[in-house]
């Protein structure tokens, strides 16, 4: 295999480079590696399986046929519930933090997740995505509450996101830096691919759907019209790309440098995305991808626990692509998460 990295030497020596590691978080990593496996194989076959499920809704092998979100989320649900390394988990897909039952070990962190963005784009065969951002337990007790889970988006331990596209990729971060894994169908191990991405400054791509522009406030017109027509060199060679998986979206923004925004609107006031599960963490990784790295986080990243759980003004890029024309494009009753 020559000098092939996998994810789990990967994680391993980043460990050993950690004299005070306990190996809980590294084990959390490669359980959601392991998930993200599974995940990736049955969206492989999502066609298939719709196809297989229709007779009496059990597929060939007998098993029950589960849309493939409710998949997804039950996977990371329960590949980390057994870990022994989490006090708890919350997911998009479910109201109430998941307990994990009496008899359970629990470990010092939690896990907030986005068990499979995009769901929409599954049947047209357009790449999905699973988001997740580790936490320490803060509070007191052996089970988690919901304070650990609406601490600040600095707070967290790392933060990450598969793609299920024209290959399944694994990115993750610690704060430090940003790491790539292709899954390898034939090894069935996610090898490093894109060692300490970098987020280029120059804004090649910018992302919105510009179906909702009229009902867009005026700052963001104003933004979207500076990068088409200002002359701006941030903006010289500036297109617009658009997947409608946020996971799919960043990806490539943060590989091609661009932007992408769900502003608030008329329709959705306070924006569309979810803060906790898809915003914070992947403005933690565009934050981490920066170069120059970005110190200032946004205000929304210490925002009221209450109102977190809530969709948000996203914007997410690198903040040098913020034209001079930034204070209109941030009215006070937004709330954006951008780095
Ligand atoms: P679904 O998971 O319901 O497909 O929503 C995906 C999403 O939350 C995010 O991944 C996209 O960026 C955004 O919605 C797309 O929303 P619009 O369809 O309103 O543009």
């Amino acid at each position: 295999m020559g000098d092939v990295l996998t994810i789990h030497r990967h994680i391993m020596e980043e460990q050993r480079t950690n004299s005070s590691a306990s190996g809980e978080l590294s084990m959390l990593f490669s359980i959601m590696a392991l998930s993200c496996k599974i995940i990736s194989r049955n969206a492989n076959k999502a066609g298939l399986l719709n196809v297989l499920g229709k007779a009496d809704k059990v597929n060939v092998q007998g098993e029950e046929v589960m849309k493939l979100d409710d998949f997804a989320n039950r996977t990371i649900k329960e590949c980390f519930s057994h870990s022994g390394a989490v006090a708890g988990l919350a997911s998009e897909e479910e109201a109430d933090i998941i307990a994990l039952s009496d008899e359970l070990p629990r470990g010092h962190y939690v896990v907030v997740y986005d068990p499979l963005d995009g769901s929409t784009n599954i049947d047209a065969n357009i790449s999905i995505g699973t988001i997740f951002a580790i936490y320490q337990k803060v509070s007191e007790g052996r089970d988690a509450q919901e304070e650990d889970f609406l601490q600040c988006g600095l707070e967290i331990v790392a933060a990450g996101y598969a793609i299920y596209g024209s290959s399944t990729m694994l990115v993750y971060t610690t704060g430090q830096r940003v790491h790539g894994f292709t899954l390898d169908p034939e090894y069935g191990e996610f090898l490093l691919s894109h060692p300490d991405i970098k987020m280029p400054d120059q804004c090649n791509v910018y992302s919105i759907n510009e179906a909702n522009s009229h009902r867009w406030t005026e700052g963001t017109r104003q933004f979207i019209e500076h990068i088409k027509t200002s002359g701006d060199e941030r903006y010289a060679n500036t297109s617009a790309r658009y997947v409608g998986t946020l996971v799919a979206d960043f990806h490539r923004n943060l590989l091609y440098g661009g932007v992408f925004l769900y502003p608030a609107d008329t329709r959705n006031p306070s924006g569309k995305l979810r803060l906790v599960y898809e915003c914070i963490p992947l403005a933690f990784i565009a934050r981490a991808a920066a170069v120059p790295r970005q110190t200032a986080p946004a205000p929304s990243w210490r925002s009221n626990p209450r109102i977190s759980m809530s969709a948000a003004h996203s914007v997410l890029g690198h903040a040098k692509k913020w034209p001079s024309t930034k204070n209109r494009f941030e009215p006070t009753t937004c709330r954006p998460t951008h780095v």
